[in-house]
């Protein structure tokens, strides 16, 4: 199977990229929070979230500005397993991620619900660095890596598109690297708004 999506170029490098300051989170003060429409909101610490079972995964990593990097070995523990017991309503069907620092990302929350999609605190075996989002950012490595929100702090389930940082300068809403969905290219289709709509129309 093919492993590089169209328009990417192999590295071997590892990039680090950040838009603006690198937030500074001890694991003693970073907190995570599930919430928005959930019957259950949840809250973590990072003690509890190594109590949590954990998942070891090695996964290829696309950026948009065109580097993909292969087999990167991540562990953490699924951010569907943290829905399952926050109880997602009805009508949510998306979610904007926070992270210290002010950075955002928006995702449907069936992406979130993905079995590779972790909050992360490992890389190659060693604590996740800093300038990697330590100590936990999440990982959605199924889409561009600007959804692999580092130093994580919030993920708010909605019941509509809200987009996140890079969406809003003109990213793709979603962002599949096998689509090459790199920027927004008219109006975002109304599916994706399937709620909101139905409340919303006539
Ligand atoms: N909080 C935060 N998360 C972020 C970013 C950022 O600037 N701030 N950059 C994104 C982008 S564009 C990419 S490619 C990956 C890069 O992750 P890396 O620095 O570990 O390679 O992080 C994503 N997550
Ligand atoms: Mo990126």
């Amino acid at each position: 199977m093919e492993r590089l999506p169209p328009g990417q170029i192999l590295t071997q490098r590892f990039p680090i990229l950040t838009y603006g300051e690198e937030p500074e989170v001890s694991r003693e003060a970073w907190r995570f929070a599930l919430s928005g429409l959930v019957a259950r909101p949840l809250t973590l610490t990072y003690e509890e979230l190594l109590a949590l079972p954990q998942v070891e995964l090695t996964r290829d990593f696309h950026c948009v500005t065109r580097w993909s990097r292969l087999d990167v070995a991540w562990k953490g523990v699924r951010v569907r397993d943290l829905l399952e017991r926050a109880r997602p309503k009805e009508e949510a069907v998306a979610a904007l991620v926070r992270s210290y620092g002010g950075y955002t990302t928006n995702l449907l929350l069936e992406d979130l619900l993905r079995e590779d999609v972790i909050l992360a605190h490992t890389l190659f075996g060693q604590p996740l660095p800093r300038e990697r989002g330590g100590p936990v950012r999440l990982l959605v490595p199924h889409l561009y890596a600007w959804k692999s929100a580092k130093w994580v702090r919030e993920i708010e389930l909605l019941d509509h598109l809200e987009l996140g940082f890079w969406e809003r300068l003109g990213y793709h809403w979603r962002g599949d690297p096998w689509k090459e969905e790199r920027f927004q290219e008219g109006p975002i289709p109304a599916a994706s708004l399937r709620f909101r709509s139905r409340k919303e129309g006539p």
